[in-house]
């Protein structure tokens, strides 16, 4: 496997002006014809297309003469045409493809008998030969023709400019795209499909036909995604003024995709799970998601699309941005600070444990063999929080100033994360250049502070030190320190309230300021807050201005202090994590040396002060429910020293946190569980809020060892009328080894087995239960009709929840991890995509004991000595052993 490398990047020698294709749909095998201009940039140099090596390559033309054989060569990865003219040409290839055997569901495929296309990252080099890289931007006009009675809706990018029929029963379209763009936004849809059809008046007065296709069967299922469509077109104009530039916009939702949802111009193509819900199959947190999702691949529009990448090294450019742009919308529709806590409830659980492991890698990567393995949770999720920092460091409006030079310089180009920073510095003016290392260094950054307060001089000071550790490639001692906003507000001791904060180092702060935004970019920096007239116990890191790890010497009155008082919720959430993380870190040392468990009983009060607060008439009851949350299994894992992680003592340490509190709780839960459950299903925020606080409070509940509990959980179950609460229901019955597990699992399996996406929860809740002997069910779901290996979301909800279920993988006979390279191999002939991703289950093995380890680590030898291993899977297991 070769890797590519940033350093080698260079511009292309000829840019592709136009492309004209045409496909000849047909069941056997499709044909493409693809017609390009060519302008010539360099002349003489040797033009090399990506293909893949399934595809028949037809003929090859220049300004219509075929090209001789020597002039051709054609390797695994392409095809290197030599001899080319040196003015302006046209180039004509003609390929034939297989679009109905191809399951790797990159490039042109079927998912239930219709056709549809995902091309990026590297998906277009399987359906034609073609410089299928994101620098070269051309406008495309695409024809298709394909049967009329089986394919009667035929979709591309842009306007429909010209349909009909033709022979034999077919039918032909041709869309043209106004608007150049890289081969990877291309998309094609032909297909028997429904429609809802909604339309959106931009601020300029332009109509926008806006339309969801799915397949008949589930066209009552895209509402809620139409009104988060056109929700996420009005806040992009509201927030950054950005307006759509097309009069049509269509998604479609299939079953079989690799990813969530792809931002194609014009044509977003969606998992259907994200899209399809009704408050009978989905969740209150798909909702969710759909939204956020929606939003995400409608503001690519501009963010991707019109200002596109150069090259992959550069996908956090657009990733980045667009997460960070969704978690803002998504903000902005629901509670803000409930929204904070679960982007970086999932920044920890995921992207740390990336950052210190054998995958870590800087948000712009330096080399990669697959760009498939770098779609990832630092990429995006830390590349969100990267663009958060310029909005912390800048302010909203200095952000908003540096996203509008930004467009007014790069709209239509492809260009870097160097031109985001560089346009965010000059539009405010202002020297960012520590900031950089955030593209350049992997590893969380870890924060040290330590604050005292100085009544002679009535100063406070706030001491802090940074280090970045080692990562692949890069010693602790090549990093720098790095510019990171710190925003701290001091509490008044007697009163709980934000003090007004006046000066720090000497500059005068705005008047009223209750949060100051430090500006720490030196290893070790001190920052004196001056005229505070009495002790006070400081809130670091509001609203988790950086993504760091950071310790303090706050003690446990002051983060009790703070989890009562702290105006900040993201900060009030964070004492309580606190508070529960250092409990667990002992709990865990306790249970590993052999010592009897205690729980801390001001933790079980102070988490009764806020189930309390519940009852107040203006309660947020969503940030209740957070707060309720145990940091989870993953999250205290990471927090652990590599070698020593036996995942069943978190386990057991975690669980005996749960039960004394269910225990000690458990009236005020129950009694919390019926006040906010709700006589009749209702969509709106405070119904939402209300099935969080129940759902968190039966979980709790489910601690509890009576059969009384068992029984209620099965009743609720079978009285629910949603599918929130069905899940909820099941989940606190899915450890329970007891006749009611089995009705309820039975129950749902009957009344949903002809609903592949619901299947797909059923699945995950098996695959994550902690019942003895796990293994074995799963093993058996895998040949269940409900399972099918070749959809991914089934793989991600069986595998993907077996592997995350550390009592199941983690099993210490080392049959758990037998098993997943087991499916990864089989993945491996079917989908590469998929079989990388759940290679990612063993990329931390170092973190275990020594006898996981090596149990762990045979079976990554055992993957990397199978024969036709693909680069996707390779990559992954060669890095995790390196
Ligand atoms: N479709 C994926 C996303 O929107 C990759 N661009 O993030
Ligand atoms: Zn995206």
């Amino acid at each position: 496997p070769k890797t590519i490398y940033l350093k080698d990047y260079q511009t292309p020698a000829y840019e592709f002006e136009h492309v004209n294709l045409s496909f000849q749909l047909n069941e056997e095998h499709t044909t493409v014809s693809s017609s390009i201009d060519v302008r010539v940039q360099r002349k003489k140099e040797t033009l090399f297309l990506h293909g893949d090596k399934s595809m028949q390559l037809d003929a090859v033309l220049v300004n219509g003469t075929q090209v001789a054989d020597e002039r051709l060569t054609r390797t695994n990865a392409g095809l290197f045409v030599s001899g080319l003219p040196e003015e302006d040409f046209t180039l004509k290839i003609v390929t034939t493809i297989k679009p109905q055997e191809n399951t790797a569901l990159e490039g042109l495929y079927k998912s239930s008998g219709n056709y549809c296309t995902q091309c990026e990252a590297e998906g277009f080099r399987r359906i034609t030969f073609y410089q299928d890289r994101p620098d070269v931007m051309s406008k495309f006009t695409t024809r298709m023709e394909a049967a009329k009675d089986k394919y009667p809706v035929l979709l591309s990018n842009g306007n429909l400019i010209d349909s009909g029929d033709a022979d034999g029963g077919r039918h032909f379209a041709v869309w043209e795209d106004p608007w150049r763009k890289p081969s990877y936004l291309f998309a094609l849809v032909a297909g028997n499909l429904a429609k809802i059809e909604d339309s959106f008046t931009t601020m300029s007065g332009k109509k926008v036909d806006l339309r969801i296709y799915t397949e008949p069967h589930n066209i009552d299922k895209a509402d809620h995604a139409m009104v988060s469509l056109i929700k996420s077109m009005k806040w992009d104009e509201d927030t950054f003024g950005l307006e759509y530039d097309l009069e049509l916009f269509n998604i479609v939702a299939v079953d079989d995709f690799n990813m969530g949802a792809m931002e194609n111009k014009s044509l977003n193509v969606f998992n259907s799970r994200l899209v399809f819900a009704t408050p009978k199959t989905a969740t209150d947190a798909d909702y969710a998601a759909i939204e956020g999702v929606v939003g995400h691949e409608y503001f690519h529009n501009w963010t991707g699309n019109r200002v596109t990448c150069r090259d992959w090294f550069q996908l956090s450019l657009k990733e980045g941005l667009t997460v960070y742009r969704d978690q803002e919308f998504s903000s902005d529709m629901n509670s803000r600070g409930v929204k904070r806590i679960g982007d970086v409830s999932k920044l920890r659980a995921a992207q740390f444990p990336q950052d210190s492991g054998p995958m870590a890698h800087p948000i712009r990567p330096e080399e990669y063999i697959k760009m498939d393995n770098f779609y990832t949770v630092t990429v995006y999720e830390k590349g969100a929080e990267v663009v958060r920092m310029y909005e912390s460091l800048l302010g909203k409006d200095g952000f908003r100033k540096g996203m509008d030079l930004y467009f007014e310089r790069h709209d239509g180009c492809a260009v870097t994360t160097e031109d985001f920073f560089s346009a965010m510095a000059d539009a405010n003016n202002t020297d960012l250049s520590a900031f950089k290392p955030w593209y350049q260094q992997a590893g969380t950054p870890i924060v040290d502070v330590k604050t005292s307060y100085d009544a002679s001089t009535k100063t406070f000071t706030l001491k802090a030190t940074q280090t970045v550790p080692a990562t692949p490639g890069q010693d602790a001692s090549q990093k720098k320190a790095v510019l990171m906003p710190i925003r701290v507000g001091l509490l008044d001791k007697s009163t709980g309230k934000d003090i007004e904060i006046a000066s720090v180092n000497g500059v005068a702060q705005e008047k009223g300021t209750t949060t100051a935004v430090l500006r720490f970019d030196q290893k070790e920096q001190t920052f004196t807050f001056e005229n505070v007239e009495q002790d006070v116990v400081p809130s670091i890191l509001r609203n988790f201005s950086a993504p760091i790890k950071m310790t303090t010497d706050l003690e446990e009155g002051d983060l009790l202090f703070l989890m009562a008082n702290d105006s900040d919720p993201f900060n009030r959430w964070e004492a309580g994590q606190t508070l529960f993380r250092s409990l667990l870190v002992k709990l865990i040392a306790d249970e590993t040396n052999g010592k009897a468990l205690e729980m801390n009983t001001k933790i079980t009060d102070a988490l009764r002060k806020t189930i309390e607060g519940a009852k107040a008439a203006d309660a947020d009851k969503a940030f209740i429910a957070r707060a309720m949350m145990v940091p989870s299994e993953s999250e205290l894992v990471e927090m652990l020293e590599p070698g020593t992680v036996d995942p069943d003592v978190v386990k057991a340490a975690r669980k005996f946190v749960m039960k004394s509190l269910a225990a000690d709780l458990r009236p005020l839960l129950e009694e919390t569980a019926k006040a906010n459950s709700a006589p009749a299903y209702k969509n709106e925020p405070a119904d939402r809020a209300m099935r969080s606080l129940k759902n968190t409070c039966l979980g709790y509940l489910s601690y509890v060892d009576a059969p009384e509990v068992a029984k209620d959980a099965l009743e609720r179950y079978q009285n629910a009328d949603n599918m929130t609460d069905k899940i909820a229901t099941l989940s606190a019955l899915s450890d329970k080894v007891c006749a009611e597990r089995e009705t309820a699992f039975d129950a749902f399996y009957q009344e949903w087995q002809h609903d592949p996406l619901v299947m797909c929860k059923w699945l995950s809740l098996q695959a994550a239960s902690g019942v003895p002997n796990n293994l074995g069910n799963v093993k058996a779901l895998l040949t269940h009709p409900a399972f099918d290996i070749k959809n991914p979301n089934k793989v991600y909800s069986l595998i993907g929840g077996f592997m995350s279920n550390p009592t199941t993988f983690h099993q210490k006979d080392g049959q758990g991890y037998e098993f997943l390279a087991d499916v990864i191999l089989q993945l491996n002939d079917i989908n590469q995509q998929v079989a990388a991703r759940m290679a990612g289950g063993f990329t931390r093995w170092r973190k275990y004991d020594p006898s996981r380890q090596a149990l762990m680590k045979k079976q990554l030898e055992r993957i990397i000595a199978t024969e036709n291993l693909s680069e996707n899977v390779y990559e992954i297991v060669k890095k995790s052993l390196d």
